[in-house]
């Protein structure tokens, strides 16, 4: 089973079902989910790599702004990361069939929905989100 962290960014949970349903139809699973208010100690250990970017006071005050719904999601086989990736779509343009084209407003910071882009990356966020079902299950 393969593993990876997608995360609902504010004002975007709205399409929590129509999201779900996309990541079902590749053959995935949410199998826990929870909806959260980001701690500042929480931001920076998930954005360490962004801290002295120039958009990071931005992305911040912006992932503060609201809930977001954490998602531990889940599938038999391969390739999950890249699979989801794809149906999320790309940072800076993604294409339209895409999570981030179909629900999004065309804003680079506030781009509808996080996902992992590795799998070293997954279990590093997946920790940081639901560190009580990682307990002994690092890899
Ligand atoms: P992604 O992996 O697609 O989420 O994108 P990055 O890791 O490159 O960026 C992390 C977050 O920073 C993105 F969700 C959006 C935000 N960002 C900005 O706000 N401005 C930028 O110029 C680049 C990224």
């Amino acid at each position: 089973m393969e593993r990876t962290y997608l995360m609902i960014k504010p004002g975007f949970l709205k399409y929590e079902k129509q999201i779900e349903k996309r990541i079902n139809e590749i053959g995935a699973t949410v199998t826990h989910k929870k909806k959260m208010k980001l701690d500042d100690v929480t931001i920076t250990k998930h954005y360490a790599e962004h801290l002295q970017k120039p958009f990071f006071p931005e992305l911040k005050e912006y992932m503060q702004s609201g809930e977001v719904l954490a998602m531990f999601v889940e599938r038999d086989g391969e390739n999950l990361v890249a699979d989801i990736r794809k149906i999320v779509g790309s940072t800076k343009n993604p294409e339209k069939g895409t999570i981030r084209h179909d629900f999004g407003i065309g804003n680079i910071t506030k781009n509808v929905i996080h996902a992992s882009d590795s799998n070293e990356a997954a279990e590093r966020e997946l920790n940081i989100f639901f560190p009580e079902l990682m307990q002994g299950k690092e890899q």
